[in-house]
């Protein structure tokens, strides 16, 4: 997969050099390029913002070095082989960041992330490419950042764990939190590890039954409980056709 970032603060970006998403990197998974979007502006100033129409607080992205930038990012595919990238704008008025997008956005070749200051980026450049592109805004949640240069990296730490050859172990991304199938909107529940009594605190017995049929169904029960506890949004939303005896009887 390739993924170009745009944003006026590259430096931002030093953590994708590190762990799973580094390794990916090297093992050429992956291909990152970063892009100072200064480059794209042709005064001694570099200018990217100016004040919004309309009036209101704060400063508005310029729609030309955007354009100049996007234009020339494109363009470049074409020489390396590939087709048109999907562009992703967060904002936190965009469409919701889930593990459902997160799959889907691992299974294409090439993503093209525009960050804009979080007063936002003069809209007539998503509307430009979207004739062109299919643009997702997205938000990776109900609070604001200063900027979408975190977002994009907790976007690019869900996306490219799921990417082939990744992950260690293929089956930690069907058990995940979220994970279509029978994790589908519930979480995971605790986890434990040797030695099977710490500070006087043990590790449930079912646990270290060796019984793998009690120990799913105490694992499921957990995650059910804790989706309770701490996400009764998610469990509202459970389709009860999923739910079994056991489920129902909690
Ligand atoms: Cl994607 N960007 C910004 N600036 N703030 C956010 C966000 C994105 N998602 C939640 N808050």
């Amino acid at each position: 997969m390739r993924i170009d970032i745009v944003s006026i603060f590259p430096e931002y970006f030093a953590p994708l050099g590190v762990s799973l998403i580094g390794k990916a990197r090297e093992r050429g998974i992956l291909d990152v390029c970063l892009h100072q979007l200064r480059d794209w502006t042709d005064d001694v100033h570099r200018t990217v913002d100016d004040t919004p129409y309309g009036g209101g607080p704060g400063m508005v992205m310029k729609p030309e070095p955007w354009g100049e930038a996007l234009d020339d990012i494109i363009t470049s595919g074409a020489a390396t082989g590939q087709d048109q990238p999907r562009l992703i704008v967060p904002t936190p008025s965009g469409r919701p960041f889930t593990q459902q997008l997160a799959v889907e956005l691992a299974a294409e070749p090439w993503l093209v992330f525009a960050c804009g200051r979080y007063e936002g980026i003069d809209s007539r450049v998503m509307a430009e490419y979207a004739t062109r592109l299919r643009v997702d805004e997205v938000s990776i949640g109900d609070y604001v950042l200063a900027g979408g240069e975190v977002a994009v990296l907790v976007m690019i730490e869900a996306i490219g764990r799921l990417l082939p050859g990744v992950l260690g172990n293929a089956d930690s991304v069907t058990d995940d939190s979220f994970a279509p199938g029978a994790m589908h909107n519930l979480v995971e529940g605790p986890v434990y590890t040797k030695p099977p009594e710490w500070r006087g605190h043990r590790v449930p017995d079912v646990l270290l039954s060796g019984h793998h049929g009690k120990i799913a169904r105490w694992r499921r029960d957990q995650a059910l409980r804790r989706t309770h506890a701490n996400r009764p949004d998610l469990l509202a939303a459970l389709d009860p056709a999923t739910l079994d005896k056991h489920d129902r009887a909690l």
